[in-house]
């Protein structure tokens, strides 16, 4: 049997946490024969209902899992972790001005930075769900100066499943079907959701989406501003942000990127930026990317028009503004 692999969830008392954790423990994150020992942290004010997911937990009697440490220590909660998947943060409420937000997160991010460089494991893959996640995982990153730039990522992987979603409804093919479209960007609504490069399996092989979805109109307009505003939408339609698809394609990501993407296939992973497409170094951006034995890598040399380019670079904008505000959070 397979030793097994220790899995942080941090915020694990919240909704997306109390969506994740059994998908973790059955298996669907690292595979059918991979066991796995959770640790979950919250805080103070949530130490009482962690309590009750771990007893939850218990009462599953999950098969493939080893082990569950709940807990409101973030040096406990870090302690030899595998894959630390970083879900807890503070969220924007009414009339709060975004400074504050970000700056209750980056002193959330640089303690928990702290934390796993000291405590996890040193070959730790990071995937921060949080938002502002793509610079949440920045300033993981900034302050976890050990954990290799490779082993932090953040989630654009929902926005991703998105567009495979409004591909597969207008087309009405099956969503297996539908593969690489590209979320480019920042995980909000300046993201670019790109279908020029994705394609559908039909009976007379691979065809291009553009080909298939005959109307440009919709592709250039509404498509995209769909997947860009499908946060609010649910959150309009449920009264509670997403929770099961996060949760869902959090396990996508990290599947992923642990067990490889099949040939052929690309996905859309907030990564570090080398450059790549001209997108400033030094950003954590949304890239699409095909993993290999535990390591994702940009795919290279896909042609950009003007009307991506422009996209691409407004959002890369926004990361930048966000990075000289989190920065200025650091003082
Ligand atoms: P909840 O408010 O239900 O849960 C958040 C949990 O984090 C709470 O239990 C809270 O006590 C805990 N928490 C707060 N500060 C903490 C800290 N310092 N250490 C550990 N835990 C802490 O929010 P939920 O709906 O679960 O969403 C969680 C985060 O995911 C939010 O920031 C949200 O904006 C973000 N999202 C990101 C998505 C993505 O695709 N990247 C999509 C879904 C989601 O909106």
């Amino acid at each position: 049997e397979k030793e097994p692999v220790t899995v942080l969830v941090t915020g694990a008392a919240g909704q997306i946490g109390y969506a994740l954790v059994p998908m973790i423990a059955r298996g669907v994150m690292l595979g059918p024969d991979q066991p796995v020992i959770l640790h979950l942290l919250d805080i103070e004010p949530a130490a009482e209902a962690l309590k009750g997911v771990k007893m939850e937990l218990i009462d599953a009697a999950f098969p493939l899992l080893r082990g569950v440490v709940a807990t409101t220590d973030a040096v406990e909660a870090c302690k030899d972790v595998n894959i630390a998947v970083m879900v807890g943060g503070f969220p924007r409420k009414e009339g709060m001005e975004r400074k504050d937000v970000m700056s209750r997160n980056v002193s959330i991010y640089k303690a928990q930075a702290s934390a796993l460089e000291q405590h996890a494991a040193s070959d730790c893959k990071v995937l921060v769900v949080a938002n502002p996640a793509n610079t949440n995982a920045l300033i993981l990153k900034e302050f976890a100066p050990s954990i290799p730039e490779k082993n932090i990522t953040c989630l654009t992987r929902l926005d991703h499943n998105r567009a495979l979603g409004q591909i597969s409804e207008k087309l009405f093919v099956h969503v297996v079907d539908v593969k690489n479209v590209i979320i480019w960007g920042n995980h909000s609504s300046t993201q670019y959701p790109d279908v020029n490069h994705a394609t559908v399996t039909t009976c007379d092989g691979q065809k291009p989406v553009r080909e298939l979805v005959a109307d440009d109109n919709w592709l250039n307009t509404e498509f995209i501003t769909t997947v860009q505003q499908r946060g609010a939408a649910i959150i309009k339609a449920r009264k509670f942000s997403s929770a099961l698809s996060a949760a869902s394609a959090a396990c996508d990501h990290i599947r992923d990127w642990v067990l490889g993407t099949p040939k052929g296939t690309w996905v859309s992973m907030g990564v570090y930026s080398d450059g790549s497409y001209g997108i400033q170094p030094g950003l954590i951006y949304s890239f699409p990317v095909t993993c290999e034995k535990g390591e994702w890598s940009i795919v290279q040399g896909l042609k950009i028009d003007t009307f991506s380019r422009e996209k691409m670079d407004k959002t890369a904008q926004e990361l930048i503004e966000e990075k000289t505000l989190a920065y200025s959070c650091l003082n």
